[in-house]
């Protein structure tokens, strides 16, 4: 910084002529009063006069403050970045403690696979499975002092799945078979079995359809437009006798899909014909379709009722479109341990249907599908 002195008359005259003369980032140091002169080399009269002392700051004074200034800025920008990513930490933690509770989280797993759990829990897995299918996936962490995730979370959650849940593995298997789906009226079982019937028609297989719906006014008419569509063989029989001879005449194909009528899992009397239909059928798999949609309570009562028809090969989830909640299919195919056959997940034939697959339920968990 130079230093500079001047003598004027007045503050006001002070600030004027610095500013003029040194620019605007100049300051005045000082002032005091002193006695001048009024003619030169004659010592009187004399006035009072202001000295003041103006500091005029060098070129790179400015440089320096500006760069303080700036180093300023970027560490308040990167504080507002630190506290955001603190914000997140703990906005999750709370959503950990008010999901996972406080022991959980005093307890043995680490905040990533605390996170996974919340994910599954969030989309209607009880607590107790989403522990049971996480901690699958975890080893010890001597650093952490707490069980961790092995992999990313996808790897995890597909090892957990494959774990807990069963799903059908060899669809549809070797030699003639005959494929029914039972289960609650409206649920989806006709729409499902036009979707499995294009999919395996892809496939090269040789399909036949038969419905044994002839109580619900244009349920033949719904099966046969899609049996037409696809150019397959279609058969109605409205007796078990008549089943099996249709059954009989479509052998030699490489499988047939039976529609079924929906019933009321309460009635008795009603699920009861259906056992007369499947009786006597040595290659008959049945799967009981239930709405992902529907309690999860009343689809524990859906699979007792319609399990007394046949033992079930497997499960069919509807409708996982239509729910937030499709965590409770997984509840029920574990506490059931019967295999997932496919999800549906549209009203569209044939696009809507995804035959299971664990990773397919790992990203519908964590919303990347
Ligand atoms: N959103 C949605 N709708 C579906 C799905 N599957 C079927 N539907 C619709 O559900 C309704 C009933 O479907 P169906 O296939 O006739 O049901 P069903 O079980 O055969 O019915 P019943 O034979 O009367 O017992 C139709 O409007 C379908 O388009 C699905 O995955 N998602
Ligand atoms: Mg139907």
């Amino acid at each position: 910084m130079k230093i500079k002195k001047l003598i004027v008359d007045s503050l006001q005259e002070a600030v004027e002529e610095v500013r003029a003369l040194y620019g605007s980032e100049a300051i005045i140091l000082s002032t005091r009063v002193v006695k001048r002169n009024i003619v030169p080399f004659l010592p009187f009269p004399k006035s009072s006069k202001l000295e003041i002392t103006v500091g005029i700051p060098d070129r790179e004074d400015f440089t320096t403050e500006f760069k303080k200034e700036e180093t300023l800025y970027q560490e308040i920008s990167n504080l507002k970045e630190n506290l955001k990513e603190v914000m997140e930490i703990v906005k999750r933690q709370r959503v950990e403690k008010e999901e996972v509770s406080k022991e959980d989280l005093e307890s043995e797993f680490s905040i990533r696979a605390l996170y996974l759990m919340n994910k599954l829990i969030n989309k209607g897995v009880a607590k107790e499975i989403a522990q049971k299918i996480v901690e699958s996936s975890c080893g010890y962490d001597f650093e952490l002092k707490r069980l961790d995730l092995k992999g990313e979370n996808i790897e995890a959650l597909i090892e957990g799945f494959s774990k807990g849940i069963r799903i059908v593995e060899n669809f549809p298997e070797e030699g003639f078979v005959i494929v029914a789906l039972l289960g609650p009226t409206g649920v989806g079982k006709t729409t499902t079995i036009a979707k499995l019937a294009y999919m395996l028609k892809r496939q090269g297989k040789r399909v036949g359809l038969i419905t044994i719906d002839s109580y619900r006014v244009g349920a033949v008419e719904q099966l046969r437009t899609y049996a037409n569509i696809m150019e397959l063989p279609f058969r109605v029989a409205d007796t078990p006798l008549k089943l099996r001879e249709c059954v009989g005449e479509l052998s030699f194909l490489d499988l047939v899909l039976v529609d079924t009528g929906g019933r009321n899992q309460y009635d008795e009397i009603r699920v009861k014909e259906l056992s007369h239909f499947f009786t006597k059928l040595p290659t008959l798999r049945t799967y009981i379709a239930l709405g992902a949609n529907t309690e999860e309570r009343v689809q524990y009562e859906v699979i007792k009722s319609f399990g007394s028809v046949a033992d079930p090969s497997g499960l069919v989830f509807t409708k996982l479109d239509e729910t937030n909640y499709f965590g409770t299919a997984i509840n029920v195919a574990y506490r059931t341990q019967l295999p997932i056959l496919c999800f549906t997940t549209g009203q569209r034939v044939p696009e809507d249907i995804v035959m299971a697959n664990y990773e397919y339920l790992a990203k519908i968990f964590l919303e990347v599908v």
